[in-house]
């Protein structure tokens, strides 16, 4: 290329002033068609990728890769001691806004419900909202911010993870590096790392603005993750169980970052 541009240059030194004009209209065009053929080509190279295999067909995999690459920058960079900033009642919303409804379906017996916990494949916990609120409460006022792009302070109160697991026994699960949380009925679902659900603003929520929540805003039991999106606190909490690998995530399976950091 460096060649190519010399030549260029020294054999218009024996070209007239109109003639090295037209001869650098001819580059500068040639250019321009050759980035514009460029891009046509890289579109139609990305579009034919294959799909990475999400359930509404997923992205390409060299744009799964950049967000893969997002992860290692941001998700590592993740400070657990750093808290979301705090807001006082009289700032919070009277009412938060509903948003989603995958898995809070009519079919639902909510005097029948429990939380289900997976230990490992051969043990199971059950436990009850009573036992969950007999716990010390915990309330958080943040800036609630979803993915569409709007947000709204709203208070919500209910048990930290970590008291949760402490109070449980669930250690040796914790010391995994991901929880997944699904619906009863499985539609919706989310992986979240252990940092982040550990942190000390994470809760297992049944309140909002001092009351129960209503099955719109997840009753019995829903997630409040306030160093992430929206999408990450899953509404109503059918079973969770722990990994070290990736647990399915509803958004990330549409083609949203993983971990939806803030
Ligand atoms: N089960 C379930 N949980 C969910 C969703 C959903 O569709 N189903 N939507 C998520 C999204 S995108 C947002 S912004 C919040 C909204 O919570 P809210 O309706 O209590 O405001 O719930 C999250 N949790
Ligand atoms: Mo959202």
């Amino acid at each position: 290329m460096k060649k190519f541009l010399k030549n260029l240059v020294t054999k218009n030194k024996h070209l007239s002033e109109d003639e090295k004009i037209s001869k650098r209209s001819f580059i500068s065009f040639s250019v321009f068609f050759a980035l514009q053929a460029a891009g046509v080509v890289g579109f139609f190279k990305l579009k034919n990728q294959p799909l990475d295999g999400g359930l509404l067909g997923g992205i390409q995999e060299p744009l799964r890769d950049g967000l893969e690459t997002n992860e290692k920058i941001f998700g590592g960079s993740f400070n657990p001691g750093k808290l979301a900033k705090e807001y006082s009642k009289e700032e919070a919303v009277k009412e938060a806004r509903i948003n989603g409804n995958v898995g809070t379906g009519e079919d639902f017996e909510a005097a029948e419900w429990k939380l289900n916990i997976v230990k490992n494949s051969s043990e199971y916990l059950e436990i009850s909202l009573d036992e969950i609120k007999k716990l010390p409460k915990t309330e958080v006022i943040y800036n609630f911010k979803c993915i569409e792009g709007w947000s709204q302070v709203s208070y919500w109160g209910g048990v930290r993870f970590a008291d949760f697991i402490k109070h449980f026994g669930l250690q040796p699960e914790a010391a995994m590096k991901y929880v997944g949380m699904m619906t009863p009925d499985e539609e919706y679902y989310v992986g979240i790392d252990m940092p982040s659900a550990l942190h000390p603003q994470t809760i297992l929520c049944y309140e909002h603005n001092n009351k129960s929540l209503t099955p719109d805003h997840g009753y019995p039991l829903r997630l409040i993750i306030p160093v992430k999106y929206g999408i990450k606190s899953i509404k109503r909490i059918g079973s969770m169980y722990f990994d070290n690998e990736k647990p399915s995530d509803y958004w990330a399976e549409r083609g949203y970052d993983y971990y939806s950091g803030l």
